[in-house]
């Protein structure tokens, strides 16, 4: 044995009192990176239950904690040199290995091969097959299951009331002297982030929740997670783990381990069965600790490396306007929450924001409870840019800010006034609209407004939200009837808009939902006019089935210039009659961005006023394009340009 490797020491199972001999030995290879403390709670049998403590002599000081445990049941046998053998991996490799060097650096592992003593000594001494502990239960019977013990969920779903079953509950959570020991120990060491419970046998690595068919919050990481400690397990012998959350991936079992660090505490937490899948179930020889150490020992590296290089906090943004109305303060929300054990430290997140460039400025964002924060960006002059950020940091430090590249990259609200000229959900008749134009000649599936009627190409709903249901839809079928239910056919057919004012200040826009199925060769022009529907101007020939409603949107200026008489006409069309063509429009609008152009208003927040003067003034006799306060935009900032102002004051 000694430095270079662990002999003969994976190569069978081993009785308590060697597993005590090999982490004295571990702890030699390197005392300055392990020891070996006792849980601060012994067994009924008096047993000690160890922990041994790894972690690097570099790094932070503050380091996030990984504990691994084996031995819950008694007989899962490499559910004890599992642990052992990533110690071995971990204790040797450090100052060797870069990659482990730099976990360690990072990361401490509490290792915990054997939870259950009592139980262990037994299986060895008197029953090869014994699960449970040693505690002699009221009725005689002996054993409680440490792992439907855990005081989360306790005495749900999968776990026995009769002291008799393998699966006891006990008398109450946390009713057994391991189980306690292993609540406290968490407790006093509240930088654990991640969690591995090892069992055997059946090759799963399983997430929470085990009590309950629900996923849990955060499901999404622990899929991802899970499924790529899997990965990493195949790469070694190409052993298959299949990965998911413990009830519908196993079975339900309440007041288990991985339940209760999840639950009462955050942690990411897993529990892996390991081999077999039953050819030898409990009693895998001997001969498939290393490979079964191995493979997992890969996966226990991935959690490591995605535990400490990842950042804890997630922000969920709210929905944000596509523009800021001038001089008004726009409400912010924003989700925020930290993950793998990690706690957000709830005073911490803030809102930096500024207008055009300088520098942001910061205030507190305002708890809303359920992790949601809320704050407020000031109103800005009409045509400036809005940059805003936010932070947060964990009551670890950890800080994070949203988006990811801020402060260089921050988000962005244009300030500019937005205003509708027609905003038609189609829930009601609006004069104008017309179906119908010189060339159609399709037979079947003409434009209606109405509430769609679901076919394998049409959608059952319109896009606005309820209690709207109606759009325009190129016919109706019968309830339930085939694809091609009234769908175009033999032509075309023409929907148009009526003539729209596209004058005035600012941009104008046109934007609306569109659904589109197509099953051949067919298209659907959808065009543009500025002159009544005298001349168009093609916006997009759509061809591809869209299969869901998809928002379009057009700046009008860059197909024609925007009149006072502008439509927007579709022409859905078939021109093979065998092909399935359906089309739907609904939540047109046209609408107009930009600020209102008052005389004077150099500042464009809408009002003629002191700061608009003062700008005039800080600015006198400048020359130059674009010189803030040139009211009438010649070039320079002189008395006509003041005259603007004064005589414009107060509107
Ligand atoms: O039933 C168990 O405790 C585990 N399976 S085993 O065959 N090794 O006994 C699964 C445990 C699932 N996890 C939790 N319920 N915490
Ligand atoms: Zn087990």
């Amino acid at each position: 044995m000694g430095v270079d490797g662990p002999g003969t020491y994976f190569t069978n199972y081993r009785t308590r009192d060697e597993v005590s001999a090999y982490i004295d030995t571990l702890i030699a290879v390197n005392p300055n990176v392990a020891s070996r403390f006792s849980l601060d709670t012994q067994t009924l049998q008096g047993r000690d239950i160890w922990c041994l403590k790894i972690r690097g002599t570099g790094g932070p000081v503050n380091k996030i904690g990984i504990e691994l445990e084996g031995c819950q049941h008694a007989r899962e046998w490499v559910a004890v040199t599992t642990p052992m053998f990533i110690a071995d991996k971990l204790i040797r490799g450090y100052g060797v290995d870069p990659q482990v060097t730099a976990i360690l650096d990072n990361v401490e592992f509490y290792i915990i091969p054997i939870v259950n003593p009592d139980g262990y000594l037994y299986s060895w001494s008197t029953d090869r097959l014994w699960r449970k502990n040693r505690r002699q239960n009221a009725n005689g019977t002996f054993g409680v299951d440490d792992n439907r013990n855990w005081g989360y969920q306790w005495g749900g779903a999968g776990a026995s009331t009769n002291p008799a079953d393998e699966d006891y509950r006990g008398t109450g959570p946390f009713s057994e002297l391991e189980t306690q020991a292993m609540r406290d120990f968490y407790q006093a060491h509240n930088n654990i982030r991640a969690a591995i419970d090892f069992h055997s046998y059946s090759q799963l690595v399983m997430s929470p929740w085990a009590y309950t068919l629900d996923l849990p919050p955060d499901v999404v990481e622990f899929n991802q997670l899970g499924q790529g400690m899997a990965d990493a397990i195949k790469t070694f012998a190409n052993m298959t783990y299949e990965a998911g959350p413990v009830g519908p991936t196993l079975y339900l079992a309440s007041g288990g381990s991985v339940d209760w660090t999840f639950g009462a505490r955050g942690i990411y937490s897993w529990t892996i069965e390991l081999r077999d899948t039953g050819a030898n179930g409990f009693l895998l020889p001997a001969n498939q600790i290393i490979p079964t150490g191995e493979e997992n020992w890969r996966a226990v590296l991935y959690l490591a490396n995605w535990a400490y290089t990842t950042n804890p906090i997630r922000f969920t943004p709210g929905p944000l306007p596509e523009y800021a109305a001038p001089n008004t303060a726009t409400p912010l929300s924003v989700g925020i929450r930290a993950l793998n054990g990690a706690t957000l430290d709830a005073s911490s997140p803030l809102l930096f924001s500024r207008v055009g460039a300088g520098a942001f400025s910061s205030v507190p964002l305002t708890s809303a409870g359920g992790g949601n924060y809320t704050g407020s960006l000031s109103g800005a002059p009409c045509g400036s840019n809005l940059q805003f950020y936010y932070s947060a940091q964990t009551t670890a430090a950890e800080a994070a800010v949203y988006p990811a590249g801020a402060p260089a990259m921050p988000l962005a609200l244009p300030v500019l006034t937005k205003t509708d000229v027609l905003n038609d959900a189609f829930e009601t008749a609006v004069p104008g609209w017309t179906v119908g134009a010189a060339g159609d000649t399709a037979t079947a599936g003409i434009w209606i407004r109405a509430n769609p009627v679901a076919s394998a190409a049409q959608p059952e709903d319109d896009h606005t939200p309820a209690p709207g249901v109606n759009c325009y839809i190129t016919g109706n079928g019968a309830p339930g009837g085939q694809v091609g239910a009234a769908d175009v056919d033999n032509g075309a057919t023409t929907l148009t808009s009526p003539a729209i004012d596209a004058t005035g200040a600012g941009d104008a826009f046109v934007s609306f939902w569109l659904w589109y199925y197509n099953d051949g060769a067919d298209s659907m022009p959808i065009s543009i006019s500025n002159n009544n529907g005298s001349s168009w101007v093609t916006l997009e020939t759509v061809t591809a089935t869209t299969g869901a409603w998809v928002r379009k949107n057009y700046r009008i200026a860059d197909f024609v210039s925007p009149t006072s008489q502008v439509k927007v006409r579709w022409v859905a069309r078939d021109v093979n009659p065998g092909n399935i063509v359906e089309a739907g429009v609904d939540d047109f609008l046209l609408y107009r961005v930009g600020c209102a152009n008052i005389p004077g208003d150099v500042n464009g927040d809408g009002s003629v006023n002191f700061a608009d003067l003062n700008i005039v003034l800080s600015h006198f006799g400048e020359v130059g394009p674009g010189i803030p306060g040139d009211a009438d935009g010649d070039g320079d900032v002189d008395f006509a340009d003041l005259n603007i102002v004064l005589s414009n004051f107060g509107s």
